[in-house]
């Protein structure tokens, strides 16, 4: 645990169960590497789309709150999640890293059928319209709450609620 900034919110400084197995697997050296932190929901969602899209990938927990030079070096906001990519570039902000990763990862940058896609294909606007439109619902409901459940259940158990 550690305490945030002026707001002395406690929270997890690493991930545990199911997410550290994945942690510990996505140690070795890869072409991305996440920077992200086990309580942000903006992380979860880049980290959902690595898994599902089958990208190699390492993963780096760090601490946002205390901004460390590397993080700083991918984005100097010092927010997560940030992508350290190879040939001295990164990448910040997780729906432009969401459509990097769906466009870099699909034909006709990769050969067709190595990476599932997260969006209907090309040929089928409608469906990819649809599938906008459900995200958007997500990032307006689902995320803010998700984002309060996961701070809530840190100062539970630190004994703040
Ligand atoms: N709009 C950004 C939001 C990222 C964000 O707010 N991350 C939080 C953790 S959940 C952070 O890094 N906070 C550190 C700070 O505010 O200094 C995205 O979608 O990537």
């Amino acid at each position: 645990m550690s305490t945030a900034g002026q707001k002395s919110i406690n929270y997890r400084t690493n991930c545990t169960g199911k997410a550290l197995e994945t942690v510990n697997s996505h140690q070795d050296e890869a072409e991305i590497t996440m920077f992200g932190a086990n309580f942000c929901p903006f992380v979860q969602r880049v980290w959902v789309a690595l898994e599902h899209k089958k990208i190699p990938y390492r993963y780096v927990e760090c601490d946002p709150y205390k901004k460390p030079k590397e993080l700083l070096d991918l984005n100097p906001k010092g927010l997560v999640p940030a992508l350290k990519l190879s040939n001295g570039r990164s990448l910040a902000e997780s729906t432009v890293i969401m459509e990097y990763l769906e466009e870099a990862y699909s034909p006709p940058n990769t050969s067709d059928g190595q990476h599932p896609l997260l969006l209907p294909p090309l040929s089928d606007p409608y469906g990819r319209a649809r599938t906008r439109l459900q995200v958007d619902q997500i990032n307006r409901t689902f995320v803010p709450a998700f984002y309060r459940f996961l701070q809530a259940q840190v100062c539970a158990e630190a004994g703040l609620e």
